[in-house]
């Protein structure tokens, strides 16, 4: 009876090929899958359970928190810190890094995550998801503090998602390409279902908000128009227009058939003293790996998002991501 290759399975062969490889990194993505999990059980019975609606409470965003953001945020914290795979953690739904208690054991490894994006989208039902990034934590030090979590994106060691949608999919990354895994319910296991996805270079598919469209810079004006312009334009072709406001499903649909995604910088944004509304530590750095590893592209417009020095855990920054000619002709004209 063939069960097909489960994450862990995956997980265990792929840590064969590192070198000193303990087990800790696998360790760790069991935790992170387990997590994934209870919340997309959670996710799956809503109103069922009484976990809708707002908490009355605001993140460090100041953004409404929905009770499944905290929720999530604490099966997250509740996985992960008592196995001995982490040294701290950070989250969007917490304003400072979480420290570990005192008697825990301490791991290789630092998590970023956002227990769940897009979470606006849950009281409507629409798809939403979590995002995650992993780091190497200073070797020696108990507790690792926020400039610990600082360092640019080329330096994670493994990155992904959990799509809570018709199905639940867990998309990774550990720098060699791209891997899908889809959750099997009747025995709780995520199995293998794309392996080595690649985002087509050319697409005739963008996403962006269009209600901010009077905000918006002149290059994002005019690539947006002559998408709009269509085949008649200088685009020759015609685009067709998504925007679920759920980062974790737009990527996942640029994963699987191609696409441009942007959340640009704008005038609105910067009267607020803000560079994009994504966050670039748990947000835009963890799905530019994903995205730069399916062989496509994530600026902020001008430079490459994975190279930026973060100097705030929870900075935002303009993201402009997916199908690699697009990327590269929109940020093309911001240099023009
Ligand atoms: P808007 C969700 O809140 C999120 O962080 C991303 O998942 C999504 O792409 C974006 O914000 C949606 O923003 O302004 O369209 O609600």
């Amino acid at each position: 009876m063939y069960i097909g290759t489960t994450l862990t399975n995956y997980i265990i062969e792929a840590q064969r090929t590192i070198e000193g490889a303990t087990g800790e990194f696998t360790g760790l993505l069991n935790d992170i899958a387990v997590a994934c999990k209870k919340i997309s059980d959670l996710v799956n019975k809503g109103d069922l359970v009484g976990i809708l609606g707002t908490a009355g409470s605001e993140n460090v965003q100041g953004e409404q928190q929905k009770k499944l953001d905290v929720i999530s945020n604490e099966i997250f914290i509740e996985a992960l810190a008592h196995n001995g795979h982490v040294a701290a953690l950070a989250s969007e739904e917490m304003d400072e890094i979480y420290h570990l208690p005192a008697d825990y054991v301490r791991g290789k490894y630092l998590v970023l995550f956002d227990p769940l994006d897009g979470s606006s989208n849950i009281d409507v039902d629409v798809s939403v998801g979590t995002i995650f990034s992993i780091l190497k934590a200073p070797p020696g030090v108990e507790n690792p503090g926020t400039e610990d979590f600082l360092k640019p994106g080329v330096t994670q060691i493994a990155a992904g998602y959990c799509l809570y949608g018709p199905s639940t999919m867990m998309v990774l990354t550990t720098g060699s390409g791209v891997n899908m895994f889809t959750l099997d319910r009747d025995f709780g296991e995520f199995l293998l279902t794309h392996e080595n996805v690649t985002i087509p270079e050319d697409t005739q598919e963008f996403a962006v908000n269009a209600s901010n469209m009077r905000f918006w810079e002149p290059p994002v004006k005019r690539y947006i128009d002559e998408c709009l312009a269509g085949k008649d334009g200088v685009r020759g072709k015609d685009f067709n227009m998504r925007w679920i406001a759920s980062m974790v499903a737009e990527v996942h649909r640029i994963l699987v058939r191609g696409g441009i995604f942007m959340y640009p910088s704008d005038s609105k944004l910067k009267a607020k003293g803000q560079d994009g509304k994504l966050r670039l530590m748990y947000e835009a750095n963890p799905m530019s790996f994903i995205v730069e590893q399916a062989n496509g592209m994530a600026t902020n417009g001008r430079e490459r998002i994975m190279t930026l020095t973060p100097q705030d855990i929870h900075q935002r920054v303009a993201v402009v991501l997916g199908s690699k000619n697009e990327v590269e002709r929109l940020t093309s004209y911001h240099q023009a």
